[in-house]
């Protein structure tokens, strides 16, 4: 059956501020797909295991200091650096699911006071745009109550503030709120009815890619 040939897996990005739960969902989105029968995969930005990464790693851990121009290009080529392989995978039949994307590189990076929103955008055009966007809405008061914020770069309330406007600045018919304030297993439940239909629309339509 060539339609079945054909198929390619969906991009599914979680964006969300700090402490909203994205990383326990793409565990369990994953699982649960790969449980089912169907290829998926976690991918995570940044990811910190390239030379690009490890730089962004240390900017993160505070163990250096970097123009802040300088560390959002970092951020927006360590997306580019995994685009091929990426490709490779959807193309392949992989659904990806990613722990943060291009938007968060625009709303932390936009949250500093020098860095406009869409000079931060620019440079994200042209990596492949998500099928969904799955926004973990969370009030800056409930994940506050989740727990300390850690002590990496970026980890304060005030900061996190300006994250959650931006982010509201960025959202498009692409995205999908998720209620994260609800346990664990209710978010999970409502992520996977998303997910699925969106892994079923997104089999015959072709890849695309991210326009301001
Ligand atoms: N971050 C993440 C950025 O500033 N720009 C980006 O492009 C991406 C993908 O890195 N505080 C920030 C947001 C987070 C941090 O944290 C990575 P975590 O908690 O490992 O997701």
């Amino acid at each position: 059956n060539t339609a079945m040939l054909m198929s390619r897996g969906a991009l599914i990005v979680l964006e969300g501020c700090d402490r909203t739960g994205k990383t326990t969902q793409c565990r369990k989105i994953v699982q649960g797909l790969n449980d089912s029968g169907m290829k998926a995969k976690m991918r995570t930005f940044p990811d910190r295991s390239t030379p690009i990464g490890c730089l962004i790693d240390a900017y993160l851990k505070k163990e250096c200091e970097m123009e802040d121009h300088a560390v959002h290009l970092l951020f927006t080529a360590n997306r580019w650096e995994l685009m091929p392989g990426m490709k490779k995978d959807l193309e392949a039949g992989v659904t990806l699911v990613v722990d943060r994307y291009s938007f968060s590189g625009v709303a932390f990076s936009g949250a500093k006071s020098m860095l406009d929103l869409e000079w931060c955008f620019q440079p994200e055009q042209g990596v492949i745009r998500p099928d969904v966007v799955l926004y973990f809405d969370v009030s800056l008061h409930e994940a506050a109550k989740r727990g300390e914020y850690g002590s990496e770069r970026y980890e304060v309330r005030s900061f996190q503030e300006k994250v959650a406007a931006n982010y509201a600045w960025l959202r498009t018919e692409d995205w999908q709120v998720i209620d994260g304030s609800k346990s664990v297993d209710e978010v999970y439940k409502n992520v996977m009815s998303v997910v699925k239909s969106v892994i079923s629309k997104a089999k015959s339509r072709p890849i695309r890619y991210l326009e301001l």
